[in-house]
């Protein structure tokens, strides 16, 4: 590719609003970012963090080249080397002790980058093992699982129609620092000022006095883990009075009824905190208004009742008559699309089960929450050798401490990754691909999930450098160089057909599924609109699209209404127990990004936030280092007052806690506090097989 300079077309991947960017490139160097107000989506909104893209790309820290652990530190290999010993380990490792001996992470860039999209999930299909784990088991799984009962797909999943509603019901989000997500949704505040301007309500339900709150018309505090008794309280208020008006494609409305009658908005409020006047109040308010969307997010799916919860969410969208409706939520019809073209399967869930706990997998993956069991656990399948791919799963998954112990003591593990963090400090070998500056991107599956229509191809700003791979060419070798040392080799044919597919790249494929398209559109044509494509505003699609069977809804899904007895059988948390909750911040990015100076100067906001009657209650100083205990861990941070924060709840952001992190992430380990992650446990999972990451008991003493 010949070097490009002057102002360039770009795209920022770091989370879910994909913002449309213009840099300045100078001399093969980015030296200036802005938004580009001509994104028909992102009309020129940017956040700090984009401005942080160049600094990742020239992070003296970040991995050009494989390594290899050695007793005398990380040494470099070249790829031929790499990939070949990787591929042996593979290979041998399946063919020693079967195929589950190989156990795969997939982290949440996977689904920010195009050659992992149409890459990556072929590769680990190739592997043919059932140990595959992914963040989708600490995040959205009991969403895509509610898609997959309520609409026949995993990712037909109806997003806010944000730019038309007028009463958006906001739970466990926090748009105003994540940007969204699904439901991308750049230049959030932006998109509030606009609502409010059409005389539109945000009402948010929240255990933190958010930003998002802070933006909202109403903001009322829940306990954590109670969101279900509140959307089923609200139901019970539609559905009791007869206020629901479904479309007729909707069925099992009469099971609901019958099932949402215990679930009182008196039980509610004794579980939530949120008065029974508010909650019939907001139920009347929804049921009324002209076009509502009720949305939860991270908050609602990593508790104990996520799946009940997503559910309630999706059942009071359509017996509101909100489903499908302009203002309510909707599908969206991008230029690619991933459902209809079957690039995804539709979904399954307890097709089997996990070896050492007995755990559902969902759609061919296994609960993350389970992984250093399965690696911890003498047996046939047991895990010997592990791939990560763009993951830290160390500080990002469940008991994160006793997957630490676990990674070290495995016989092999190999990452895919740019940086040495918690996790990968564990690898044998690590293969880091090109940044997002230097590969071409199309993001699959954010337009799927976003308030509008729009297409945008963007290629590379900046050249591969000599000698480096790009993520697909990373997963294109390994499976075909694992293939090749395999016993039990598919036959010829198969295997033709797979190494014609991997070897066609991404931008190829791509080209391919945009001209087959139902909107007939192609690479050239949007290489000839690098702003982007308006497609629309999204349009009502149902009962067309669905995939069940009649393209019919269900709402009185079993496995669902069956939970609802261990919802009531739920003890109530003790009120002196304190419940920790996480949270998010606009220049953080998960675990990473801890180095870019730019994200990470300024106010330190790794303390545990905690309501001040709470801190006087057990002694404690505002500014003081604190143990916080948990039933799996303890964990030493400062903590600050602040009346944000729900009386009996405290927060501390997930990713953070660098300490174990070798020299690599230098940068990072610099920042003070600790891992969330080693205070939630492992053991606690809602029914979906998600992890269970918020309202995690614990108690706080001085240190
Ligand atoms: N307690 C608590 N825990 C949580 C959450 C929470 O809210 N509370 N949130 C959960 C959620 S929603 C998620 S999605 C997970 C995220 O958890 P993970 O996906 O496990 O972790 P990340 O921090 O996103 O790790 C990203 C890794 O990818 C690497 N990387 C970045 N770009 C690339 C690339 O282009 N290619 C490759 N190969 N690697 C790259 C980075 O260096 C980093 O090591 O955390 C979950 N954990
Ligand atoms: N800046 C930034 N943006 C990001 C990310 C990032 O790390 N940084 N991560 C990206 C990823 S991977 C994801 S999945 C999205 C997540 O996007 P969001 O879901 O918007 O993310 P959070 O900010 O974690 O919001 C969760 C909210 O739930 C609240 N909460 C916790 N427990 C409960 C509960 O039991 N009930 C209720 N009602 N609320 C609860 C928390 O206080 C918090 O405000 O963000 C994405 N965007
Ligand atoms: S909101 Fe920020 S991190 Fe997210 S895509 Fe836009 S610029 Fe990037
Ligand atoms: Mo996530």
């Amino acid at each position: 590719m010949a070097n490009r300079s002057g102002t360039v077309h770009g795209v920022c991947n770091l989370c879910e609003a994909i913002c449309g960017l213009l840099l300045t490139v100078e001399d093969g160097r980015v030296s200036g970012v802005r938004g580009n107000p001509a994104d028909p989506l992102s009309r020129g909104h940017v956040c700090p963090k984009a401005l942080a893209l160049p600094d990742l790309h020239e992070d003296p820290h970040r991995l050009r080249h494989p390594v290899r652990r050695t007793a005398d530190g990380w040494q470099e290999l070249g790829w031929d080397e790499a990939l070949d010993l990787v591929a042996d380990r593979l290979a041998g490792t399946a063919r020693d002790h079967g195929r589950d001996a190989v156990g795969v992470y997939l982290g949440n860039p996977n689904v920010h980058s195009l050659g992992s999209m149409t890459h990556g999930t072929a590769m680990v299909r190739s592997l043919r093992t059932r140990n595959t784990y992914s963040a989708t088991s600490v995040d959205q799984l009991p969403h895509q699982l509610v898609a997959h009962l309520l609409y026949g797909h995993q990712l037909l999943l109806p997003v806010p129609d944000l730019d038309r509603t007028s009463y958006f019901l906001v739970l466990g989000a926090n748009p105003m620092a994540s940007n969204g997500s699904l439901m991308t949704a750049p230049d959030f505040p932006n998109r509030v000022r606009e609502l409010h301007a059409r005389g539109g309500r945000m009402v948010v339900l929240d255990p933190r006095h958010t930003e998002t709150a802070r933006v909202a018309d109403e903001h009322h505090f829940v306990r954590p883990g109670s969101d279900a008794f509140v959307l089923l309280a609200l139901l019970h208020v539609i559905l009791g009075e007869g206020g629901e008006r479904p479309a007729p494609y909707v069925d099992g409305l009469d099971a609901v009824r019958r099932a949402v009658e215990p679930f009182t908005p008196e039980r509610a409020e004794s579980r939530s905190g949120l008065a029974a006047s508010e909650v019939r109040r907001i139920a009347h308010e929804l049921a009324a208004a002209d076009a509502a969307a009720v949305y939860g997010r991270v908050g609602v799916s990593v508790q104990e009742f996520g799946l009940v919860s997503q559910w309630a969410v999706q059942v009071l969208n359509a017996v509101t008559g909100n489903l499908d409706r302009p203002g309510g939520v909707m599908l969206t019809r991008p230029a690619v699309d991933v459902v209809g073209r079957r690039l995804f399967g539709r979904g399954h869930h307890g097709l089997w089960r996990s070896r050492v706990r007995s755990l559902p997998e969902f759609s061919g993956e296994l609960p993350v929450a389970t992984l250093a069991d399965e690696i911890l656990t003498p047996g046939e399948g047991q895990v010997r050798t592990l791939v990560t791919v763009a993951g830290n799963p160390v500080s990002s998954t469940p008991g994160g401490d006793r997957l630490d112990r676990a990674l070290a003591g495995l016989d092999f593990m190999v990452a895919v990754d740019v940086y040495v963090n918690e996790t990968t400090r564990h690898a044998d070998v690590i293969l880091p691909p090109t940044t997002a500056l230097e590969r071409d991107h199309y993001d699959l599956v954010f337009h799927a999930l976003a308030v509008r229509d729009t297409a945008r191809f963007t290629p590379a700003v900046l050249p591969k450098p000599e000698g480096a791979m790009h993520d697909w060419e990373i997963y294109r070798e390994l499976t075909l160089r694992t293939a090749r040392r395999s016993a039990g080799r598919p036959p010829l044919r198969a295997r033709l057909v797979r190494a014609a597919r991997m070897r066609l790249s991404p931008t190829r494929t791509l080209d391919l599924l945009l001209r087959t398209g139902e909107r007939r559109l192609s690479l050239r044509r949007l290489r000839a609109a690098p702003d982007g494509l308006d497609l629309g505003p999204l349009e009502p699609h149902l009962p067309e699209r669905l995939q069940t069977p009649g393209k019919r809804i269900d709402l009185a899904q079993p496995l669902v209404l069956d939970d609802l007895a261990r919802l009531e059988a739920a003890p109530a948390p003790d009120p002196d127990t304190l419940l920790l909750i996480g949270r998010r911040h606009q220049r953080d990015c998960n675990s990473w990004m801890h180095n870019a100076e730019r994200l990470t100067r300024g106010r330190p906001r790794h303390q545990l936030l905690a309501h001040p009657d709470d801190l006087a209650a057990r002694g404690l100083l505002d500014g003081s280092t604190v143990r916080v205990s948990s039933r799996v861990g303890s964990v030493e941070v400062e903590v600050s007052a602040s009346t944000t924060m729900m009386p009996g709840v405290v927060s501390l952001p997930h990713g953070y806690g660098h300490r174990r992190a070798g020299v690599l992430m230098a940068g990072a380990t610099a920042l003070p506090g600790a891992s969330i992650n080693d205070l939630t446990d492992p053991e606690r999972l809602d029914v979906s097989g998600n992890a269970v990451l918020n309202g995690t008991p614990v108690t706080l003493s001085a240190c």
